[in-house]
């Protein structure tokens, strides 16, 4: 009689009956974000050629029953690139509309972002959007964040206004659409609930490197599986991840210590040197006011060659600040 359930993958304990399961949520997310995106259509016309889109320009209509999308509309789902990834030891799809590329910038996953955007439900129900651009940091959000935002670049240029505000050209323009796994899932945000899929528009300006824990190595290349997740990388076990982990490798000597330091002098209007693939410029000034700058850079070093890092490599202790 012990037979009688279903053998499931593992031996991990049932969860408690209130505690939706993550796969078959996604089933029923995938179906419904499907199903919204075979019913809408959106104005792709007003978008080709346009020099400066922005996420208002995008209207998005439901298609009844024996009518045919118009001219210069595109269905949804023939428009949007769809995605895959794990998260939560589950398979995800979720799907990106890019509306407009923009020149500038990708950010990384794990960067702080500038930009405008819109929340809604697949009902149409708006539950959050920014009236000014918001400076977002991608590992403090929902998993979708992370994953689509990257896709865009920022914007051309912009100029300040006499008010105070700043107005952007040509900025990465999109929409993402989002099953709750990707979401919020079983958490409470106002004006979603539970096991909501979620759709967003964005427009996206502007980007910055993030180094989280200042060590000198950017926080995306503290993701040392790959997987554009900072959060379960932990070289030494410590139970500190990485990206907010001074000490890498736990050897004692701070990951900014056994970085090679290296100082330029360019004259003003110069450009920059040429750094080496794994050189970081950490810090830029000025300080003699006489129009020489001073860039000062790290460079992550593999002393010995064998493929790992020194910072992360804890027989390494080379402290380029122990004199
Ligand atoms: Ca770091
Ligand atoms: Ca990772
Ligand atoms: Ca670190
Ligand atoms: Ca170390």
């Amino acid at each position: 009689m012990f037979n009688a359930c279903n053998k499931s993958d593992d031996d991990s304990p049932k969860e408690p009956d209130n505690v939706v399961d993550r796969g078959e949520q996604q089933i029923i997310d995938n179906d419904s974000l499907v199903g919204y995106l075979e019913t809408h259509y959106y104005n792709s016309g007003d978008f080709v050629g346009n020099p400066n889109p922005s996420m208002n320009d995008l209207v998005i209509t439901e298609l009844l029953d024996g009518e045919t999308v118009p001219v210069d509309h595109t269905l949804l789902m023939d428009a949007v690139q769809t995605r895959t990834t794990v998260f939560s030891e589950t398979d995800y799809e979720y799907y990106v509309l890019k509306l407009n590329q923009g020149p500038g910038d990708m950010p990384n996953f794990s960067d702080t972002v500038r930009l405008n955007y819109s929340g809604n439900l697949l009902d149409e129900s708006v539950f959050d959007n920014s009236i000014n651009p918001v400076d977002f940091d991608l590992t403090g959000l929902i998993r979708g964040w992370a994953l689509a935002i990257p896709e865009f670049s920022t914007s051309e240029s912009f100029v300040e206004n006499g008010d105070g505000t700043v107005s952007y050209y040509n900025p990465g323009v999109g929409a993402m659409f989002l099953p709750s796994g990707l979401g919020y899932f079983s958490g409470v945000s106002p004006g979603i609930p539970i096991y909501s899929p979620l759709i967003f528009r964005f427009e996206l300006y502007q980007t910055r490197v993030n180094d989280h824990d200042g060590d000198g190595v950017p926080s995306y290349l503290e993701d040392i599986d790959g997987n554009l997740d900072v959060k379960d990388d932990d070289t030494n076990d410590n139970t500190v991840a990485d990206y907010i982990d001074p000490d890498d490798d736990g050897d004692g000597i701070p990951t900014f210590n056994e970085l090679e330091p290296k100082e330029y002098e360019i004259n003003d209007g110069d450009s920059d040197p040429m750094f080496a693939v794994k050189e970081f410029v950490i810090n830029r000034s000025e300080p003699d006011n006489d129009g020489k700058i001073i860039i000062k850079t790290v460079t992550i070093k593999d002393s010995n060659n064998d493929g790992t890092d020194d910072y992360l490599d804890k027989n390494i202790k080379i402290d380029y600040y122990d004199n």
